[in-house]
Protein backbone atom coordinates (compact mmCIF):
# COMPACT_ATOMS: atom_id res chain seq x y z
CA UNK A 1 0.00 0.00 0.00
CA UNK A 2 1.53 3.79 -0.61
CA UNK A 3 2.16 5.31 2.21
CA UNK A 4 2.62 9.63 1.91
CA UNK A 5 5.87 9.03 2.43
CA UNK A 6 7.07 6.45 -0.25
CA UNK A 7 4.70 8.75 -2.58
CA UNK A 8 6.73 11.39 -2.11
CA UNK A 9 9.93 9.19 -2.47
CA UNK A 10 8.75 8.12 -5.92
CA UNK A 11 7.80 11.32 -6.89
CA UNK A 12 10.77 13.25 -5.78
CA UNK A 13 12.61 10.73 -8.04
CA UNK A 14 10.61 11.39 -10.73
CA UNK A 15 10.31 15.00 -10.76
CA UNK A 16 14.43 15.27 -11.73
CA UNK A 17 13.99 12.73 -14.83
CA UNK A 18 11.41 15.03 -15.67
CA UNK A 19 13.45 18.15 -15.29
CA UNK A 20 16.80 16.62 -16.59
CA UNK A 21 14.86 15.81 -20.10
CA UNK A 22 13.54 18.46 -20.55
CA UNK A 23 17.20 20.53 -20.06
CA UNK A 24 18.51 17.95 -22.44
CA UNK A 25 15.58 18.32 -25.26
CA UNK A 26 14.02 21.79 -24.59
CA UNK A 27 11.81 21.42 -27.37
CA UNK A 28 10.89 18.00 -26.76
CA UNK A 29 7.59 18.86 -25.78
CA UNK A 30 6.93 21.42 -28.58
CA UNK A 31 8.03 19.48 -30.86
CA UNK A 32 5.24 16.83 -29.82
CA UNK A 33 2.67 18.63 -30.44
CA UNK A 34 3.88 20.87 -33.98
CA UNK A 35 5.90 18.10 -35.26
CA UNK A 36 5.99 16.81 -38.63
CA UNK A 37 4.68 20.03 -40.39
CA UNK A 38 4.95 19.98 -44.24
CA UNK A 39 3.64 23.17 -46.54
CA UNK A 40 3.64 23.36 -50.27
CA UNK A 41 2.83 25.74 -52.53
CA UNK A 42 -0.75 26.02 -54.62
CA UNK A 43 -3.94 23.75 -54.62
CA UNK A 44 -2.00 20.83 -55.85
CA UNK A 45 0.45 20.83 -52.48
CA UNK A 46 -2.62 19.13 -51.04
CA UNK A 47 -1.55 15.99 -52.67
CA UNK A 48 1.51 16.78 -52.77
CA UNK A 49 1.75 16.91 -48.95
CA UNK A 50 -0.26 13.52 -48.31
CA UNK A 51 2.20 11.59 -50.19
CA UNK A 52 5.01 13.68 -48.03
CA UNK A 53 2.88 12.90 -44.39
CA UNK A 54 2.59 9.24 -45.33
CA UNK A 55 6.50 9.16 -44.58
CA UNK A 56 6.64 11.83 -42.04
CA UNK A 57 3.75 10.23 -39.70
CA UNK A 58 5.88 7.01 -39.67
CA UNK A 59 8.97 9.28 -38.31
CA UNK A 60 11.20 9.26 -41.62
CA UNK A 61 13.64 11.88 -42.64
CA UNK A 62 12.39 15.48 -44.14
CA UNK A 63 14.57 15.09 -47.09
CA UNK A 64 12.54 11.81 -48.43
CA UNK A 65 8.98 13.27 -47.76
CA UNK A 66 9.67 16.32 -49.32
CA UNK A 67 10.71 14.43 -52.58
CA UNK A 68 8.27 11.93 -52.33
CA UNK A 69 5.97 14.82 -52.20
CA UNK A 70 6.46 16.83 -54.82
CA UNK A 71 6.94 13.36 -57.45
CA UNK A 72 3.13 13.61 -57.01
CA UNK A 73 2.55 16.81 -59.30
CA UNK A 74 5.64 15.98 -61.44
CA UNK A 75 3.76 12.92 -62.52
CA UNK A 76 0.18 14.85 -63.26
CA UNK A 77 -0.03 15.56 -66.55
CA UNK A 78 -3.27 17.92 -65.19
CA UNK A 79 -0.43 20.17 -63.28
CA UNK A 80 0.69 22.17 -66.49
CA UNK A 81 3.33 24.04 -64.45
CA UNK A 82 5.66 20.76 -63.16
CA UNK A 83 7.26 17.47 -64.82
CA UNK A 84 5.57 15.93 -67.23
CA UNK A 85 2.67 17.64 -69.35
CA UNK A 86 4.32 21.04 -68.05
CA UNK A 87 4.00 23.90 -70.58
CA UNK A 88 6.71 23.47 -73.41
CA UNK A 89 9.15 26.65 -74.26
CA UNK A 90 8.85 28.26 -77.66
CA UNK A 91 10.68 25.73 -79.23
CA UNK A 92 8.11 23.17 -78.43
CA UNK A 93 10.27 21.43 -75.58
CA UNK A 94 9.23 20.29 -71.94
CA UNK A 95 12.99 21.87 -70.17
CA UNK A 96 12.38 21.14 -65.86
CA UNK A 97 14.01 22.82 -63.44
CA UNK A 98 14.46 21.42 -59.10
CA UNK A 99 16.42 21.44 -56.29
CA UNK A 100 16.32 19.58 -52.76
CA UNK A 101 18.45 21.08 -49.62
CA UNK A 102 18.33 19.16 -46.12
CA UNK A 103 18.86 20.59 -42.85
CA UNK A 104 22.82 19.92 -43.21
CA UNK A 105 22.94 22.66 -45.52
CA UNK A 106 23.40 19.76 -48.42
CA UNK A 107 22.00 20.79 -51.94
CA UNK A 108 21.26 19.56 -55.22
CA UNK A 109 19.78 21.20 -58.79
CA UNK A 110 19.16 20.24 -61.94
CA UNK A 111 18.40 22.58 -64.80
CA UNK A 112 17.39 22.92 -68.14
CA UNK A 113 16.78 19.17 -68.34
CA UNK A 114 14.86 17.24 -70.79
CA UNK A 115 13.01 14.27 -70.69
CA UNK A 116 12.88 12.99 -67.77
CA UNK A 117 10.14 12.53 -65.62
CA UNK A 118 11.58 13.15 -62.12
CA UNK A 119 14.17 15.84 -61.50
CA UNK A 120 13.84 16.18 -58.18
CA UNK A 121 14.88 12.73 -57.97
CA UNK A 122 17.70 13.65 -60.35
CA UNK A 123 18.85 16.56 -58.32
CA UNK A 124 18.43 14.30 -55.15
CA UNK A 125 21.57 11.98 -56.81
CA UNK A 126 23.59 15.27 -57.35
CA UNK A 127 23.68 15.71 -53.96
CA UNK A 128 24.12 12.73 -52.76
CA UNK A 129 26.45 11.09 -55.68
CA UNK A 130 28.66 14.06 -56.78
CA UNK A 131 30.63 16.61 -54.98
CA UNK A 132 28.65 19.44 -57.53
CA UNK A 133 25.42 20.94 -56.33
CA UNK A 134 24.31 21.95 -59.93
CA UNK A 135 24.09 20.13 -63.51
CA UNK A 136 22.89 21.39 -66.54
CA UNK A 137 21.11 20.26 -69.81
CA UNK A 138 22.41 17.46 -71.75
CA UNK A 139 25.22 17.04 -68.84
CA UNK A 140 22.26 16.61 -65.91
CA UNK A 141 20.53 14.18 -68.91
CA UNK A 142 23.73 11.69 -69.28
CA UNK A 143 24.19 11.84 -65.48
CA UNK A 144 20.41 10.66 -65.08
CA UNK A 145 20.69 8.17 -67.51
CA UNK A 146 23.50 6.54 -66.05
CA UNK A 147 21.85 6.23 -62.29
CA UNK A 148 18.95 4.23 -64.03
CA UNK A 149 16.69 7.18 -64.74
CA UNK A 150 14.43 6.77 -68.53
CA UNK A 151 13.89 8.68 -71.08
CA UNK A 152 10.42 9.70 -71.74
CA UNK A 153 8.24 11.94 -73.82
CA UNK A 154 7.21 14.72 -71.51
CA UNK A 155 5.35 16.62 -74.39
CA UNK A 156 1.40 15.57 -73.96
CA UNK A 157 -0.41 16.00 -76.60
CA UNK A 158 -3.08 18.49 -74.68
CA UNK A 159 0.38 21.07 -74.29
CA UNK A 160 1.24 20.25 -78.13
CA UNK A 161 -1.83 21.78 -79.09
CA UNK A 162 -1.17 24.55 -77.09
CA UNK A 163 2.13 24.87 -78.24
CA UNK A 164 1.15 24.83 -81.52
CA UNK A 165 -1.41 27.15 -80.71
CA UNK A 166 0.56 29.72 -79.29
CA UNK A 167 3.04 29.85 -82.34
CA UNK A 168 0.37 30.29 -85.40
CA UNK A 169 -0.91 33.25 -82.98
CA UNK A 170 2.66 34.49 -82.69
CA UNK A 171 2.32 36.17 -79.20
CA UNK A 172 5.00 38.59 -78.75
CA UNK A 173 7.42 36.66 -75.99
CA UNK A 174 6.29 37.86 -73.01
CA UNK A 175 8.02 37.26 -68.91
CA UNK A 176 4.57 38.17 -67.12
CA UNK A 177 3.54 34.46 -65.76
CA UNK A 178 1.07 33.50 -62.66
CA UNK A 179 -1.23 36.75 -63.37
CA UNK A 180 -4.40 35.32 -66.28
CA UNK A 181 -2.87 31.74 -65.40
CA UNK A 182 -2.74 31.62 -62.04
CA UNK A 183 -6.33 33.15 -61.43
CA UNK A 184 -7.77 30.42 -64.17
CA UNK A 185 -6.35 27.36 -63.20
CA UNK A 186 -4.71 28.31 -59.87
CA UNK A 187 -1.50 26.34 -60.13
CA UNK A 188 2.04 26.30 -60.34
CA UNK A 189 5.73 25.39 -59.58
CA UNK A 190 5.87 22.99 -56.73
CA UNK A 191 8.17 24.31 -53.48
CA UNK A 192 7.83 22.44 -50.30
CA UNK A 193 9.21 22.67 -46.77
CA UNK A 194 8.56 19.93 -43.93
CA UNK A 195 10.16 19.25 -40.79
CA UNK A 196 10.21 15.67 -39.68
CA UNK A 197 9.23 13.88 -36.03
CA UNK A 198 13.25 15.10 -35.25
CA UNK A 199 13.09 18.28 -35.82
CA UNK A 200 14.98 17.98 -39.08
CA UNK A 201 13.65 20.70 -42.39
CA UNK A 202 14.08 19.82 -45.84
CA UNK A 203 12.97 21.70 -49.07
CA UNK A 204 12.11 20.84 -52.61
CA UNK A 205 11.85 22.69 -55.30
CA UNK A 206 10.57 21.86 -58.72
CA UNK A 207 8.78 22.84 -61.97
CA UNK A 208 8.60 23.43 -66.27
CA UNK A 209 9.08 27.05 -65.55
CA UNK A 210 7.92 30.07 -67.54
CA UNK A 211 5.31 28.85 -70.23
CA UNK A 212 7.10 29.35 -73.72
CA UNK A 213 10.00 30.79 -72.36
CA UNK A 214 12.79 31.18 -74.72
CA UNK A 215 14.76 27.75 -75.31
CA UNK A 216 17.87 27.90 -72.56
CA UNK A 217 15.83 30.07 -69.69
CA UNK A 218 16.78 28.71 -66.29
CA UNK A 219 14.52 30.19 -63.88
CA UNK A 220 14.89 30.63 -60.17
CA UNK A 221 13.65 27.12 -58.67
CA UNK A 222 16.76 25.42 -59.45
CA UNK A 223 18.72 27.86 -57.86
CA UNK A 224 19.61 27.73 -54.57
CA UNK A 225 18.88 30.76 -52.24
CA UNK A 226 16.57 31.85 -54.75
CA UNK A 227 14.08 29.43 -55.52
CA UNK A 228 14.68 27.43 -52.02
CA UNK A 229 16.93 28.04 -49.51
CA UNK A 230 17.10 26.16 -45.92
CA UNK A 231 19.01 26.06 -43.24
CA UNK A 232 18.59 24.02 -40.28
CA UNK A 233 19.68 26.64 -37.58
CA UNK A 234 17.01 28.89 -38.64
CA UNK A 235 14.40 27.35 -41.63
CA UNK A 236 13.64 27.18 -45.13
CA UNK A 237 12.09 29.29 -47.68
CA UNK A 238 10.68 28.70 -51.16
CA UNK A 239 9.50 30.80 -54.15
CA UNK A 240 7.21 30.88 -56.79
CA UNK A 241 5.67 33.19 -59.56
CA UNK A 242 8.09 35.12 -61.83
CA UNK A 243 11.89 33.99 -61.43
CA UNK A 244 13.53 36.66 -62.89
CA UNK A 245 12.60 38.59 -60.05
CA UNK A 246 13.49 36.65 -57.46
CA UNK A 247 16.67 35.76 -58.84
CA UNK A 248 17.41 39.26 -58.49
CA UNK A 249 16.62 39.48 -54.96
CA UNK A 250 18.05 36.35 -53.96
CA UNK A 251 14.46 35.89 -52.40
CA UNK A 252 14.56 32.71 -50.07
CA UNK A 253 17.72 33.44 -48.43
CA UNK A 254 16.81 37.04 -48.06
CA UNK A 255 13.57 35.62 -46.15
CA UNK A 256 15.70 32.94 -44.11
CA UNK A 257 18.08 35.32 -43.26
CA UNK A 258 15.27 38.08 -42.04
CA UNK A 259 13.74 34.75 -40.13
CA UNK A 260 17.77 34.28 -38.27
CA UNK A 261 17.31 38.13 -37.20
CA UNK A 262 14.14 37.92 -35.30
CA UNK A 263 10.96 38.25 -38.27
CA UNK A 264 8.33 35.76 -38.10
CA UNK A 265 7.84 33.49 -41.42
CA UNK A 266 4.93 35.90 -42.49
CA UNK A 267 7.10 38.78 -41.99
CA UNK A 268 9.86 37.99 -43.37
CA UNK A 269 7.70 37.24 -46.61
CA UNK A 270 5.97 40.59 -46.91
CA UNK A 271 9.76 41.92 -46.16
CA UNK A 272 10.55 39.97 -49.41
CA UNK A 273 7.88 40.86 -51.58
CA UNK A 274 8.52 44.32 -50.33
CA UNK A 275 12.14 44.25 -51.56
CA UNK A 276 11.25 43.05 -55.05
CA UNK A 277 8.47 46.07 -55.33
CA UNK A 278 11.17 48.93 -54.29
CA UNK A 279 13.34 46.93 -56.54
CA UNK A 280 11.95 45.99 -59.25
CA UNK A 281 10.00 48.97 -61.53
CA UNK A 282 7.46 46.58 -63.31
CA UNK A 283 6.59 44.57 -60.50
CA UNK A 284 2.89 45.15 -60.79
CA UNK A 285 2.62 42.97 -63.63
CA UNK A 286 4.22 39.99 -61.76
CA UNK A 287 3.37 37.42 -59.72
CA UNK A 288 5.86 36.30 -56.58
CA UNK A 289 4.61 34.35 -53.53
CA UNK A 290 6.99 33.09 -51.07
CA UNK A 291 6.60 30.68 -48.37
CA UNK A 292 8.56 30.14 -45.20
CA UNK A 293 8.57 27.52 -42.15
CA UNK A 294 10.81 28.19 -39.02
CA UNK A 295 12.54 25.40 -37.65
CA UNK A 296 10.16 25.66 -34.26
CA UNK A 297 7.50 24.78 -37.31
CA UNK A 298 5.72 28.45 -37.69
CA UNK A 299 5.13 28.99 -41.04
CA UNK A 300 3.80 31.95 -43.44
CA UNK A 301 3.59 33.67 -46.77
CA UNK A 302 3.07 36.79 -48.73
CA UNK A 303 2.72 37.34 -52.49
CA UNK A 304 2.43 40.27 -55.04
CA UNK A 305 -0.77 39.56 -56.21
CA UNK A 306 -4.45 38.08 -55.03
CA UNK A 307 -5.00 34.79 -55.42
CA UNK A 308 -1.73 32.60 -54.18
CA UNK A 309 -2.39 29.91 -51.60
CA UNK A 310 -0.49 27.56 -49.86
CA UNK A 311 -1.49 23.62 -48.47
CA UNK A 312 -0.48 23.18 -44.86
CA UNK A 313 -0.83 19.74 -43.22
CA UNK A 314 0.09 18.53 -39.30
CA UNK A 315 -1.49 16.02 -36.96
CA UNK A 316 -4.63 18.44 -36.50
CA UNK A 317 -4.89 20.64 -39.65
CA UNK A 318 -4.83 19.70 -43.31
CA UNK A 319 -5.96 22.77 -45.46
CA UNK A 320 -5.16 25.42 -47.97
CA UNK A 321 -4.40 28.65 -46.79
CA UNK A 322 -5.05 32.14 -48.65
CA UNK A 323 -2.16 34.67 -48.99
CA UNK A 324 -2.27 37.91 -47.74
CA UNK A 325 -1.28 40.26 -50.81
CA UNK A 326 0.59 43.65 -51.34
CA UNK A 327 -1.45 44.38 -54.48
CA UNK A 328 -4.14 44.68 -51.94
CA UNK A 329 -2.43 46.91 -49.45
CA UNK A 330 -1.61 49.52 -52.17
C1 LIG B 1 10.14 30.11 -62.97
N1 LIG B 1 9.49 30.35 -60.68
O1 LIG B 1 10.60 29.32 -63.77
C2 LIG B 1 9.30 29.56 -61.86
C3 LIG B 1 7.92 29.49 -62.33
C4 LIG B 1 6.94 29.51 -61.24
O2 LIG B 1 5.02 29.98 -60.42
O3 LIG B 1 7.21 29.37 -60.10
N2 LIG B 1 5.77 29.80 -61.47
O4 LIG B 1 10.28 31.32 -63.07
Amino acid sequence: MDTRRSFIKRSAAFIPVISVANSIFPNKMMQEKQFPVVISTWNHGLPANEAAWKILEKGGWSLDAVEAGVRVPEADPEVITVGYGGIPDADGKVTLDACIMDEKGRAGCVTFLESIKHPISVARLVMEKTPHVMLSGDGALKFALKNGFKKENLLTPKMKAEWKKWKKEKKAFSSKINIENQLQDNHDTIGMLAIDSEGRISGACTTSGMGFKLHGRVGDSPIIGAGLFVDGEVGGAVATGSGELVMKTLGSFLVVELMRNGKSPAEACEEAVRRIARKIPDYQNHQVGFIALKKDGEHGSYCIQPGFNFALKTHSETKLVDVEAWMKTL
